[in-house]
């Protein structure tokens, strides 16, 4: 054991104790969430496993961070972003849960073995940046990060509150020796406001479009954020900004609009079809909405935003003639009628895979340019390094007309335009702003493109979420036995009927996911598969409870 282990026991007895009582805890989709006054301890040990992966990845960056997202205000949670801003690798989220949930008297022999395992000198080098959303405990919560890394001797660098994907990007920017640009508040803003204005060009509003957006910040770090992207924007976008002081997601932000299909409080009196849109507490996802003349409220959500970019980017591509395959990546919680959009009539392939966006992330890199939204919001596009050489060649060739060249400069401006480490609010809407512009279009334009199927989403409370398995990414139930015969039977009885079981990966719930024709048909629908999901998995509670994603 190096002697530098030393102080990994000492800074937990003295400063981060872990409760006797404390129930363990699991790493999942979203790292380590739960209420702010049980993650002291966590945030200790998430600041040592950030030093041993940096070890482990040879002393390139690891970044931390804490932020509950959308959950309410009293949440906090942590996460880990890998050299290349991905997700923490499956087989270290093992590990996290493993290191979290040792006793303190346990913790130093515990990273003993992980730097045995893996194979760390303890001795090496070790760089950890952290980032922090806008909650009141945040500061405090990160100063147990900071002790983690300073118990295992790792160097940190703290970026205060920051966006989920601002520090992604930093991370990455910092892996790829600033190839991606510099890993700097600045650095970020400025690359996607100089692409998105040499974009635009001299033209601000251009047939239906009108540059004026309500921004709904969530009462977060978004607001914080787009309040200083104003300031850069020159009259280019007007942004009313609103939910920019409250409480964090209190009836405002993106899964409150895309849960309850309804506009965020907070909203001003705007006109009938005013382009409005909600970020979430650390703004990584996105939604636009807006309510017609008749009172009609409309959302376009992830699954249009993917369709919207899809298309526009497939024009390019076929515009400047360069070889390269596209593909896009949702979940089984994307609409029926927009993967068949995507499908029929933009002619791009569809997969689907499990929730959560390291999966999507993943699947997205098969293609040249990979689109990959969840219908929540949250999604980004990625390019391989191969897409991108071809379409700065094409973008040179002599050879190819001046139309051609000039789609090539258009596709590297929306490549630089675009948060490629992991889905951002304030870069995906400015890439949906682009394409709006581009076409001339309102909403109504954009939501005419297809019509969405009715759908709904409940969540029951059972025993154990745990007896539910799914396979096929996650619209097959494998267990408990004969629940998805039961709900194949129900879904045959319903015109355009579709519905599926999980467990969610982030709250101790079933959730149930359906669409159909009409919406009562949906709620109907949803509401059989409830029910024998509550008689064949144990349900507790109350019977069926209507909720959020
Ligand atoms: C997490 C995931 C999100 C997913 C959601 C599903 C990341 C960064 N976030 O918030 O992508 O949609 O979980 O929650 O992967 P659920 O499992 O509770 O339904
Ligand atoms: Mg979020």
């Amino acid at each position: 054991m190096t002697p530098n282990l030393r102080q990994v026991y000492a800074f937990a007895r003295e400063y981060h104790q872990k409760k006797e009582t404390q129930k363990d805890i699991q790493y999942g989709t979203a790292g380590f969430r739960s209420h702010a006054d049980n993650l002291d301890y966590v945030m200790y040990r998430m600041g040592l496993l950030a030093t041993l992966r940096s070890r482990a990845k040879g002393g390139q960056v690891i970044g931390v961070m804490i932020t509950a997202s959308h959950n309410p205000e009293q949440d906090n949670g942590v996460k880990l972003i890998d050299p290349m801003g991905e997700m923490l690798e499956q087989r270290w989220e093992k590990l996290a849960t493993a290191l979290v949930n040792v006793s303190d008297a346990d913790l130093e022999a515990q990273v003993a073995k992980i730097s045995d395992d893996e194979g760390i000198d303890n001795n090496d080098h070790a760089k950890v940046y952290v980032g922090m959303d806008t909650r009141y405990h945040s500061p405090q919560l990160a100063k147990a990060v900071l002790n983690g890394v300073a118990a295992l001797k790792g160097n940190v660098r703290d970026f205060g509150i920051v966006t989920t994907p601002m520090l992604h990007y930093f991370v990455t920017c910092s892996n790829t020796n600033m190839a991606y640009g510099l890993p700097t508040e600045e650095g970020y803003m400025t690359k996607l406001i100089k692409a998105f204005k040499n974009i635009r060009g001299s033209t601000f509003e251009k047939g239906n479009y009108t540059n004026k957006l309500y921004y709904d910040g969530a009462n977060g770090v978004g607001s914080l954020k787009m309040l200083g992207f104003i300031k850069k924007f020159d009259g280019f976008l007007d942004v009313k900004v609103f939910n920019s002081n409250g409480k964090i997601n209190f009836n405002c932000g993106a899964d409150f609009v895309k849960t309850n299909q309804r506009a965020p409080e907070g909203l001003p009196e705007v006109e009938p079809n005013a382009r409005c849109v909600s970020v979430d507490g650390d703004a990584d996802r996105v939604v636009y909405y807006f309510t017609d003349e008749a009172g009609v409220f409309h959302l376009l959500d992830g699954d249009r935003i993917a369709t919207l970019i899809a298309g526009y980017l497939k024009d390019l591509v076929e515009k400047c003639g360069v070889k390269i395959n596209m593909g896009l990546v949702q979940t089984a919680y994307a609409n029926g009628a927009s993967t068949d959009h995507i499908v029929n009539q933009l002619n791009v392939p569809v997969a689907c895979v499990p929730t959560g966006v390291k999966h999507l992330h993943h699947k997205a890199l098969d293609y040249d340019i990979g689109v990959y939204f969840e219908a929540n919001g949250h999604g980004t596009i990625i390019y391989s390094t191969e897409a991108k050489r071809k379409i700065t060649a094409a973008s040179k060739d002599e050879s190819l007309t001046q139309e051609q060249r000039d789609a090539a400069s258009l596709l590297l401006e929306t490549i630089d335009l675009t948060n490629e480490t992991v889905g951002d609010a304030i870069s995906d809407l400015l890439l949906v702003e682009t394409v709006l512009h581009s076409k001339g279009w309102n909403l109504q334009d954009w939501l005419g493109t297809y019509a969405d199927l009715p759908n709904v989403l409940m969540k029951i409370m059972v025993e154990d979420r745990n007896v539910i398995t799914t396979t096929d990414a996650e619209r097959v139930c494998v267990t408990p036995q004969g629940l998805q015969d039961a709900i194949n039977e129900i879904v045959t009885r319903y015109n355009k009927g579709r519905s599926f079981v999980r467990p969610s990966g982030t709250e101790d719930v079933v959730r149930v996911y359906a669409e159909a024709d009409t919406k009562e048909n949906t709620l109907q629908l949803a509401l059989e598969v409830a029910n024998v999901v509550y008689d064949m998995a144990g349900g507790i509670g109350e019977r069926l409870k209507m909720a959020a994603i």
